[in-house]
């Protein structure tokens, strides 16, 4: 005799009817091996790396499977991996060194890992790192790039130095526009442009923005930026440069393909607070904060016929206000109750507890407000890159009698 309510998560013929239901797109939602391979996608393990979902191999771009986002703080292992370039080399600690260099520097340096261990203060802080792109396979009608899922993200402690702490050092002049970085990693083919990222003074300058060398308590994993990545908390990805070999204080805004020509939207299209206005020439201004998002990460019959729902909310730094989930296609919205906070940029974990949902399949949806008064939009906002994907999460359900 069971009160016992399954979930999506665990029972292979409801992940078929989350096919039939949603598209391609529910894949995504599911953990299974047999699943992914269902769909053309693998789950393929790195060296160093757990089995993450294979986009494309060279360049190494792999997705972090949903079941890892059942922790607040994600695993080294388990951690996305993107690149642009194919060629990532394998860089010594002992012998690595960050050039801080430019026209709009007093004191150009050069600093090993050991002096930025030992002559700077130590800073640590848990942010999440979300790629722009995060759930481009999402769109309908699909856009072109890597079809992400939901998982090119992760949560992690963080532990390095302030930049603002080494361009003191350098002594930044009053005519620095943006400092850029450049990274080690290269493009195979002569002619394709370096992955070459700015910042605006302010956010370079801000006391969170740090160079880090170690993740979650370890040095970085080789794929994600070892031994020095930029960590730019609230801010998308696509300016956590890995592997930073390079900082350049320049006296104009940089123009790289990587700048000018990629990781933008149209202006109208997504209400930015932070913005990057240097580089706001033309229609296309570039992304720069994380959209307030959610995900919900399990369902799970809890005592006597209850549904309990879990997740994890995030923005850019805000902080979150409140999670709400619908069990009803939007209808009524109840409140969860917010777990642990790790600070303003970390994922929050949330629960909910069902008492008393009618047996049979059911879609079940979640959205995060911040305390900057934004909130996930019920459609995602069309944009030609498919950047800044924050939909409600929604899950089909299987509720057993
Ligand atoms: N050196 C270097 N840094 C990089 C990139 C890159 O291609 N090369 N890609 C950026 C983008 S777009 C993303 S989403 C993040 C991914 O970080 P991760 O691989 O550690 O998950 O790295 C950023 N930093
Ligand atoms: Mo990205």
């Amino acid at each position: 005799m069971g009160s016992s309510r399954t979930t999506v998560f665990r029972a292979p013929v409801a992940r078929r009817a989350v096919l039939a239901a949603l598209g391609a797109a529910a894949v995504l939602q599911a953990t299974g091996s047999a699943l992914a391979r269902a769909a053309g996608q693998l789950l393929e393990a790195l060296p160093g790396k757990r089995a993450l979902r294979r986009l494309t191999n060279r360049p190494p771009n792999y997705e972090t499977p949903l079941e890892y986002f059942r922790s607040v703080l994600t695993p080294n292992e388990a951690f996305f991996v993107r690149y642009h370039h194919a060629v990532i080399p394998q860089i010594d600690a002992a012998e690595f060194r960050l050039e801080v260099v430019g026209a709009a520097l007093e004191r150009p340096l050069t600093l090993t890992l050991a002096q930025l261990r030992t002559e700077f203060p130590a800073v640590e802080l848990v942010a999440v790192c979300q790629c722009s792109g995060n759930r481009r396979g999402l769109f309908e009608p699909p856009v072109p790039g890597l079809q992400w899922g939901h998982g090119a993200m992760g949560n992690a402690r963080w532990r390095g130095v302030r930049l603002a702490d080494v361009l003191a050092r350098a002594g930044l002049r009053s005519n620095a526009v943006e400092l850029a970085f450049d990274a080690a990693d290269a493009a195979p083919l002569e002619g394709t442009p370096d992955y070459v990222k700015s910042l605006p003074l302010g956010k370079a300058l801000h006391p969170d923005t740090l160079l880090a060398y170690e993740m979650n308590g370890a040095p970085l994993p080789a794929l994600n930026g070892h031994p020095l990545r930029l960590v730019v908390p609230g801010w998308t990805a696509t300016y956590w440069i890995k592997q930073v070999t390079r900082i350049e204080a320049l006296t104009a805004p940089a123009s790289g393909f990587w700048m000018a020509g990629a990781y933008r939207m149209p202006r109208a299209s997504f209400p930015l607070l932070e913005r990057f206005p240097s580089q706001e020439s033309g229609e296309r201004a570039p992304v720069t904060e994380i959209a307030v998002n959610s995900l919900i990460t399990s369902t799970e019959p809890s005592a006597a016929g209850r549904t309990r729902v879990r997740g994890i909310a995030w923005d850019a730094g805000h902080g979150i206000d409140r999670v709400e989930v619908s069990a009803d296609g939007g209808r009524t919205w109840q409140r969860a109750e917010l777990g642990e906070d790790l600070g303003r940029y970390s994922f929050r974990p949330w629960q909910f507890e069902y008492s008393s949902l009618a047996p049979g399949a059911l879609e079940l949806w979640a959205r995060a407000s911040n305390r900057a008064g934004q909130t996930q939009v019920e459609q995602p906002i069309a944009n030609p890159s498919g950047y800044q994907h924050n939909a409600f999460h929604r899950v089909r359900i299987e509720v057993n009698s």
